[in-house]
């Protein structure tokens, strides 16, 4: 198969929520080159179809994620307007194969970032706000299992995401030791902080914009970074209730 069939077979799959075989398994070269390029040109094939790019996100960036899927790099991929899950809304489970919620730290700028060379204190000087968020991964591969370079072809999982209204600028000295609880049906199913993402989320947005200027992009003024999983993500199914809770805000969702 050629990359463009790849990238193909992947929306394919998102569309008709049918997991595939991992691409590494049946591809005898498939580097993480050739993985990036899928993943762009499923971004450009889903353009075509009318979707809209609003953010990127990192991903793989605390052990507990990285143990998680047995994948131990950062990866970064995009977000589309369509992810996008209102405060307390639902989850559709009729769009998705397998889904699983993790909670993160959202980003947002008010200029834009762009690398090489892009510090910390950069990425401070720049922020619009730091949001309590969460995402939805739903990998497009079969029992959820995949390479590096699987992962990468298939934008990192990415599926949904959810935004709290609470800004924390005010509170970045001690948003690193902030409690984060995870519930399912009202049961704590994972606890952490943010610290857990690279041991300061903001580090996953320094990487973000020095990894994209290799491509000459920047991350623009206004769009959602999400910076990685806090914790272990934690699977769902119909009917099922989660909520995300931050000692500043709750955010929640009921799979339908
Ligand atoms: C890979 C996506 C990783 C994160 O926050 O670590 C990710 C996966 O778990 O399927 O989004
Ligand atoms: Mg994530």
């Amino acid at each position: 198969m050629n990359k463009q069939e790849i990238a193909e077979m992947l929306r394919n799959a998102v569309l008709t929520q049918t997991p595939i075989t991992q691409v590494s398994r049946n591809e005898k070269v498939f580097s993480l080159t050739d993985a990036k390029e899928v993943q762009a040109m499923g971004l450009q094939l889903a353009l075509e179809a009318g979707e809209a790019l609003c953010g990127y996100k990192m991903g793989l960036t605390s052990k507990a994620k990285q143990k998680d899927v047995n994948v131990f790099e950062p990866i970064q991929g995009y977000l589309l307007r369509s992810f996008e899950i209102p405060k307390a809304g639902v989850v559709k489970m009729n769009t998705r194969i397998h889904p699983r919620v993790e909670p993160e730290v959202a980003v947002v700028l008010k200029k834009d970032l762009r690398g090489p060379g892009v510090t910390l204190r950069d990425v401070v000087n720049a922020l619009e706000g730091i949001y309590p968020a969460l995402e939805i991964v739903d990998s497009r591969y079969e029992n959820f299992i995949f390479k590096l370079e699987d992962v990468v072809a298939d934008n990192t999982s990415a599926s949904g995401f959810m935004v709290g209204r609470v800004n924390l600028l005010a509170e970045l000295n001690s948003l690193n030791l902030m409690g984060i609880l995870v519930r399912k049906n009202g049961r704590i199913v994972e606890t952490g902080a943010p610290a857990a993402v690279l041991g300061d989320p903001l580090l996953s947005v320094m990487y973000l914009a020095n990894s994209l200027a290799e491509e000459s992009k920047s991350i623009p003024a206004g769009v959602v970074v999400l910076t990685g999983g806090i914790t272990q993500s934690v699977s769902f199914e119909m009917g099922d209730r989660i909520e995300v809770e931050w000692p500043q805000e709750v955010l929640s969702f009921t799979a339908e």
